[in-house]
């Protein structure tokens, strides 16, 4: 068969991204589908019954990661495998991550349905906790997998309200026996929305990033003095909260002291006891850096550190610091990259080589086989908010380069 003419089934694709938008479904037209909570499970539990509609044989591993493996002519030969995430930020949107488990979805029912045998097997994936809002960091079970973090210091993770990642991985009925341990694979691709401006204002259709930025982490606990707002005089406070706003500040002028393509954030904070009449005298607060150079994201995070440490010894608020994640920048393989470009350029889509500044599994993947990304464009540059958007079209414009591009990785004998 020329597979040439293969196209995929998009209005089935936005069924089942439709489908899914309803499980946690917001009142703002995004969804709340945090990691390991019902509505996840809900979501997993779909999509093990689609991949159960294909014949796939489905492993569950002790990470919760699921894969539905489909097989090739010649099953010795290492898998293709392509996913992403099922999570959901709080108040998150309808494609990030889901597009990504339904567009190789979408691939499979499209060679299932044309009886298309590829030489190697295939592999689908539906990735935990990509997002690391509930159970902080990110990527955590891609992470495992890859063998980049410890599965017991993940199983530790607590979300705020101090449950525990691994009995919440019980609660929900997916800790799975697999070990969670990479395996050879041929090569990976992942499909996403861009979840940025690039391609909307380049009048671009298909993203081909080169690899993506670095991710650092970090947690910071402020100790401060409580005490009645109306007696206590200014002199002499130890307020929590204004050495934690001195110092996000800082945070917010980093990228410009230290020049070079960098961002950085401050977007979680909690104040305690929170109450408009006590002086703030507990405050956690994150930092989130992102360089694709690494020892220049290092730099800033040791500029910022010291500073940090001044502010509290000023204002007399002892500091506490975790450096709590790192995961360096991940240039792509070239010739997956190109392969995606030639991908989008035969069926007739414009594209742009560009970077990504969201992390994805994909920066996992990409220490374990040759990775790849393809991006579709967000409307507005929008994402992590419930009016995150994509047209349904680029969706399955996005789906179709990501059938070519595993329909010829998949039949590569070497
Ligand atoms: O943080 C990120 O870029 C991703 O959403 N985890
Ligand atoms: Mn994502
Ligand atoms: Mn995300």
């Amino acid at each position: 068969m020329d597979f040439k003419d293969l196209r995929v089934n998009g209005q089935r694709l936005q069924g089942s991204l439709e489908e899914m938008a309803k499980i946690g479904g917001t009142p703002g037209g995004g969804v709340q589908r945090l990691t390991l909570t019902d509505e996840d499970k809900q979501a997993r539990d779909l999509f093990v019954s689609w991949l159960k509609e294909l014949n796939l044989e489905i492993t569950v591993d002790e990470m919760g990661n699921i894969f539905g493996k489909r097989p090739g002519r010649n099953n010795d030969l290492a898998p293709v495998m392509s996913g992403s995430h099922i999570d959901s930020q709080p108040k998150g949107g309808r494609f990030d991550g889901i597009l990504g488990v339904m567009g190789p979805l979408e691939v499979l029912r499209t060679l299932h349905e044309n009886n298309v045998e590829t030489e190697r097997p295939m592999v689908i994936v539906d990735w935990t906790n990509e997002e690391g809002s509930r159970f902080a960091p990110a990527m955590v079970a891609s992470g495992v997998w890859a063998g980049a973090l410890e599965r017991d210091w993940v199983y530790d993770r607590t979300d705020i309200g101090g449950k525990r990642f691994e009995d919440e991985l019980i609660r929900i009925g997916y800790k799975g026996t697999a070990a969670c341990k990479k395996w050879p694979v041929h090569c990976y691709y992942e499909y996403h929305i861009e979840q940025g401006p690039i391609l909307e204002m380049e009048g671009k259709l298909i993203g081909a990033p080169k690899g993506i930025l670095c991710l650092h982490w970090y947690d910071i606990y402020l100790a401060g003095e409580a005490n009645q707002v109306g007696p206590t005089p200014m002199e002499g406070r130890h307020d929590a909260l204004c050495a934690a706003a001195e110092m996000i500040l800082k945070v917010n002028q980093l990228p410009g002291r230290m020049g070079g393509n960098m961002v950085a954030t401050v977007g979680e904070i909690q104040n305690y006891p929170n109450s408009r009449n006590i002086i703030p005298d507990k405050v956690h607060f994150t930092v989130d850096i992102r360089s694709w150079d690494d020892e220049h994201a290092i730099k800033a995070w040791e500029l910022v550190r010291k500073d940090f440490e001044d502010i509290a010894a000023n204002r007399g608020c002892p500091i506490k610091i975790e450096e709590t994640w790192r995961v360096e920048h991940s240039p792509f393989d070239e010739k997956r990259v190109q392969l995606v470009l030639d991908s989008a350029d035969q069926l007739g889509y414009s594209s742009l080589h560009m970077v990504s500044g969201a992390g994805h599994d994909a920066s996992y993947m990409n220490q374990v086989c040759p990775t790849a990304m393809i991006f579709v464009p967000s409307i507005g540059g929008r994402s992590h908010v419930e009016v995150e958007n994509t047209r349904w079209e680029d969706c399955e414009a996005g789906a179709n380069v990501l059938l070519h591009a595993l329909l010829q990785s998949a039949n590569e004998k070497l």
